[in-house]
């Protein structure tokens, strides 16, 4: 282990409770220990008396919670001598995959679905060299692609079926502990393929399990409504919203995920894209934070949970904002509906812009 003692990634802070040993080459981007970010504005905004709090994972190193998974996967791949990996994706897993197997030297695939990835993400995946491949088709069908090829060549699949995705993810449960100094009521988060809600409710049980914490969060999980796949018990064909990073139809960790939710008592359920983009502008115009519209699922959540009375008063809240809003700036402009005024550089038509 190194001496050095800055912040070192999540596999050097809790390597105890992972499944690594000394040999497991680490590595890291130093991911992880993001921001949990008190949200009084907000909780004023929308009308409730709690605590909300928002763990803003796009101050990752590649701006979204994969890096948490990923630096678990490719560090175990590479420990199995493992030299190229694939994942399909909606564009964050592939930013991850892509920088990881950069750090580790290693031959990185990614399936997207052509046209339906967020230019953000893109330009990770070209700059740090992936291997890129634009499918006609959409994630469901990207990876099943993928669990094909990795079975039948020497490639290791590092979607979040491979079980140290969720190992890796899980340490944002631990982070939230020890910085609240207990579980949350709730945990609000978005769900698309449903490995990041199958993970941190991992983390949770397990840190309940030696007594870190007295009790598990809620697990309040919330689906695109047009790709509510779990909340309408069937898988959909063609998923549709605008938060294309949750635009996927049949949730690969599906059972995980209503595990979760029967365990805490929570719910699983959907938000329009009217209710993700109105809380997508209201995190960024309120609390200064901004993140994607599919992160915005969580709080549009919790909106909506606050209308019907489904959260209690005084309760401890966090919400996951999953990726950063920088990813997208195609949906920030448009929703964001500013008047930009245009004028001379002369000082006396900028003061009249101003309007003061
Ligand atoms: C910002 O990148 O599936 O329920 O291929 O990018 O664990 O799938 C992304 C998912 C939420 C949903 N928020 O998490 C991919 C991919 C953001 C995301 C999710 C994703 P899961």
């Amino acid at each position: 282990m190194s001496t050095d003692k800055h912040y070192q990634g999540l596999i050097n802070k809790y390597r105890e409770y992972l499944p690594v040993s000394d040999k497991t080459p680490v590595v890291t981007l130093n991911e992880g220990n993001t921001p949990l970010i008190k949200a009084d504005n907000l909780a004023k905004k929308i009308g409730l008396d709690a605590e909300i709090y928002l763990k803003f994972e796009g101050s990752n190193p590649t701006g979204s919670f994969k890096d948490r998974g990923m630096t678990m996967a490719v560090s175990k791949a590479k420990e199995e001598g493992s030299n190229a990996i694939i994942c399909a994706s909606t564009g964050n897993t592939s930013a991850a995959a892509a920088a990881y197997g950069a750090k580790a030297g290693m031959k990185t695939f990614v399936l997207i679905p052509d046209g339906y990835i967020a230019l953000g993400k893109l330009s990770q995946a070209m700059m740090y060299g992936a291997n890129i491949i634009a499918i006609n088709g959409n994630f469901d069908e990207a990876l099943e692609r993928v669990i094909d090829i990795s079975k039948n060549y020497p490639i290791t699949m590092v979607n979040s079926l491979n079980p140290y995705r969720i190992e890796g993810q899980k340490s944002g449960a631990f982070e939230i502990i020890e910085a609240l100094g207990d579980a949350p009521d709730y945990h609000f988060i978005p769900v698309g393929n449903a490995g990041n809600i199958t993970a941190y409710f991992k983390g949770y049980e397990e840190w309940l399990a030696i007594n870190k914490s007295t009790h598990l969060p809620k697990m309040m999980g919330f689906e695109a409504e047009g790709a509510a796949a779990i909340v309408r018990g069937e898988r959909i064909m063609h998923p549709e919203t605008l938060a294309t990073a949750i635009r996927i139809g049949n949730p690969a960790s599906w059972e995980k995920a209503e595990r979760a939710r029967d365990l805490s008592g929570g719910v699983i359920d959907s938000v329009t894209d009217d209710e993700i983009v109105e809380a997508y502008k209201m995190i960024a115009s309120t609390e200064g934070i901004l993140c994607e519209p599919a992160s915005a699922a969580s709080v549009a959540g919790l909106i909506k949970s606050n209308k019907t009375k489904a959260v209690k008063e005084g309760s401890k809240i966090v919400c996951i904002l999953t990726g950063n809003g920088l990813k997208d700036p195609d949906n920030a402009i448009k929703y964001a509906l500013a008047d930009v005024k245009k004028t001379s550089a002369d000082i006396n038509d900028i003061l009249r812009a101003m309007n003061i």
